[in-house]
């Protein structure tokens, strides 16, 4: 069924009820782009009438083994969000099985592996025989609906098979990044108390080989939540086994049945844990549950980028993060599209990567990171013109602010100004895409640098520091959400009052997002980033207090203090603060700086390790102790001549050192 049937179905009813018909042609109900041309009468609906728009959608759009009993239920207050109570279904079913029965060898994704020209496809109906062999594998190991599962994987089908085989029993899967850290792995093992976890026996990116099973044992020494592994072979090179817990995952997919049946689930049931980092150093296990999560990422993937049957979509985000789980699985795969999984990176073999895949695999869609588009600037556009990029119709981005250099590359040179450039914003916690150029009104022309538009349902407000709600246009303040969307986060794991303090207490009756954001005089947003402390290096979301505390294992640190600084490529650089303690002057700098940004590295990842370590004696702090981070900020990023009012700080004569310090520091990198 063309999206376009599908479409007029699910909303016309909801227009004929409110007797919107009188003003809306039925014509146009036939298609997509009546989203655009009536796109405030859309919106307007879409807030004032938020039950029954979210209510026709969910029901139209989601099979239900039983229909919903209310639409909505929450409490801002409480941080208790609630959507289609009463209903069931199965998120993997709605996925992969509807489109087997209509289109069965559809292809459903497109590996696109490190090598190039190595690209494997899988068709809805060989997804749905794998997807059904690992969840009875899952099964066959104990996994029961509520268990959580860890993924640890390469993006590749089995990744995006240990997903929806979670989806299809009710278990409730947690996929970590595997560019982390044995340590950061284990502790988000021990936090989800994860039974079962899902690796590979090595990654390969760039033509390097990543050790996963070998980082995998390490974590797993020290926690005793997981019982069995299940390894996919992707290399196939020895890696160390351990026979009492560890499974070949082909091998036991091949000794079960290609058919399970798909558990009934509550609307309100896990679906997934994912781990993001926030202003402290314990990262946050967000939860999302079935329906309303599914809704979301699905009619933002069709109505955001405009898609069509037959686009070939690929979202080169690692699974790893919201953005895979929303637009390379659940999203695309809702829509019966043809999703790609990207295991490279923008530079391998070299930079035109991203342009020869795009002509090799006729793309329709790119979606990426702003630090990928300027690491391509910076490379040159001869990589982009060497390639045919005829098939792309739409270019998107996330993750950052998009500056507007790199907008204007992105649109001009990958894009020869044909194609819409799509800047969207959204978090892990909101689920899917909440403020983006499309759908828009009809004429409106995009912005560079500007996300735009908030997406139907979708009511941001800017408030300022005491909290009042910013009416007027041409300002700046923090960036809230007013009303519930089903595709918010439910909680955090383990930590409701967490969830509440973190997002709902600074405002009462708002979400706080964390970022700011400016509107402009004709009411479109822009996003001016983080207003905590958190930072974004290479599309990486890092809660700076996470960094420090890596740091701050360092037997010879004393203390440590972690700022951002704008960065040509990476968006945000890390920049340590590093007070040493005596014992300090015992080694060499070089050799303690890079301890320390060894000790970083094992315990988050490569890429959290500072570009700068500053060692000095000492740090500006207020009279009660707090690090004025402002300050450390300035000096980063050479700014220094403009500190603004110091006079609380209780040495202000630190101040000097410091700049002097850097000045020092900044020849040497
Ligand atoms: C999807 C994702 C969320 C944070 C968010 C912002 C920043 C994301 C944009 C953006 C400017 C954008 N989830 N952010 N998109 N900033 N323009 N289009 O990235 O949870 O990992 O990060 O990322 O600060 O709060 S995330």
């Amino acid at each position: 069924m063309s999206s376009v049937v599908r479409f007029s179905r699910l909303l016309a009813p909801a227009m004929v009820r409110h007797r919107l018909m009188s003003n809306f042609r039925p014509e146009k109900a036939l298609s997509l782009s009546s989203v655009s041309d009536d796109h405030s009468v859309w919106y307007d609906y879409s807030l004032n009438n938020s039950e029954q728009f979210w209510g026709d959608l969910a029901a139209e759009r989601l099979r239900w083994r039983r229909p919903f009993d209310r639409v909505t239920d929450c409490d801002m207050e409480r941080g208790i969000f609630r959507w289609f109570d009463g209903g069931q279904l199965n998120v993997c079913e709605n996925v992969v099985d509807r489109h087997v029965t209509t289109d069965p060898d559809k292809v459903a994704l497109i590996w696109e592996k490190d090598e190039p020209g190595e690209e494997e496809r899988v068709t809805y109906k060989e997804l749905k025989s794998m997807v059904c062999r690992l969840a009875n594998v899952l099964k066959s190991q104990g996994v029961k609906k509520g268990d959580r599962v860890a993924i640890y994987m390469p993006v590749s089908p089995l990744a995006v098979c240990s997903m929806l085989a979670c989806a299809r029993i009710g278990a409730v899967h947690s996929v970590v990044f595997a560019g982390f850290s044995a340590e950061a792995l284990r502790s988000r093992i021990d936090d989800a108390q994860a039974s079962v976890l899902i690796t590979a026996d090595e990654g390969v990116r760039g033509g390097k080989t990543i050790p996963l099973k070998a980082t995998v044992d390490k974590a797993l020494e020290g926690t005793a939540a997981v019982n069995r592994v299940l390894v996919m072979t992707r290399t196939g090179n020895v890696v160390p086994w351990n026979t009492e817990r560890d499974i070949r995952m082909e091998d036991a997919m091949a000794l079960v049945s290609e058919s399970c049946e798909a558990e009934t689930m509550d609307s309100e049931d896990n679906l997934f844990l994912l781990y993001t980092s926030g202003s402290t150093g314990r990262p946050k296990g967000i939860a999302h549950t079935q329906a309303g999560y599914l809704l979301y990422a699905s009619l933002t993937h069709e109505l955001v980028f405009d898609y069509k049957p037959g686009d070939i979509f690929a979202c080169v985000a690692d699974i790893g993060w919201i953005t895979g789980h929303s637009y390379v699985v659940y999203g695309p795969l809702s829509n019966g599209a043809t999703t790609v999984l990207f295991e490279s990176i923008p530079t391998y073999p070299d930079p035109g990567r991203y342009w020869e895949m795009v002509s090799r695999l006729k793309i329709t869609h790119f979606y990426t990171a702003p630090t990928a588009v300027r690491l391509l600037i910076k490379a040159g556009d001869e990589h982009v013109h060497k390639y045919d990029r005829s098939s792309l119709r739409l270019l998107g981005c996330v993750g950052e602010p998009l500056n507007v250099e790199a907008w204007q590359w992105y649109n001009l040179v990958v894009g020869d100004a044909r194609c819409p450039v799509v800047d969207t914003w959204w978090q892990t916690e909101t689920g899917g895409i909440m403020i983006a150029p499309k759908p828009a009104p009809n004429g409106v022309k995009p912005k560079p640098g500007y996300p735009m538009i908030p997406f139907l349902g979708i009511d941001p407000v800017l408030v300022n520091e005491k909290g009042e709600i910013i009416t007027e246009n041409d300002v700046s303040g923090l960036l809230c959400v007013r009303k519930p969307w089903p595709g918010m986060a439910r909680t955090i794991h383990g930590d409701h009052n967490r969830f509440l303090d973190t997002y709902f207490s600074r405002f009462p009756s708002l979400y706080f997002t964390g970022d700011g954001a400016r509107r402009d005089r004709d009411g479109y947003y822009q996003i001016t980033g983080r207003v905590d402390d958190v930072i974004n290096v290479k599309g990486h979301r890092l809660g700076t207090a996470e960094v420090e505390s890596a740091i701050d294992e360092h037997p010879d640190v004393a203390e440590s203090a972690v700022v951002s600084f704008p960065h040509d490529i990476y968006g945000e650089g890390i920049y340590a603060y590093v007070i040493l303690k005596d014992t300090g002057d015992l080694h060499s700098q070089t050799e303690i700086t890079d301890s320390i940004k060894n000790i970083v590295k094992h315990r988050i990842g490569s890429f959290a390790v500072p570009e700068v370590i500053l060692l000095t004696p000492a740090l500006p702090k207020t009279r009660s102790g707090k690090i004025m981070r402002r300050v450390l900020r300035k000096v980063a990023a050479n700014e220094a001549d403009d500190l603004g009012d110091v006079s609380t700080l209780a040495d202000p004569s630190v101040v000097d050192v410091i700049k002097k310090r850097h000045i020092e520091t900044a020849n040497n990198y």
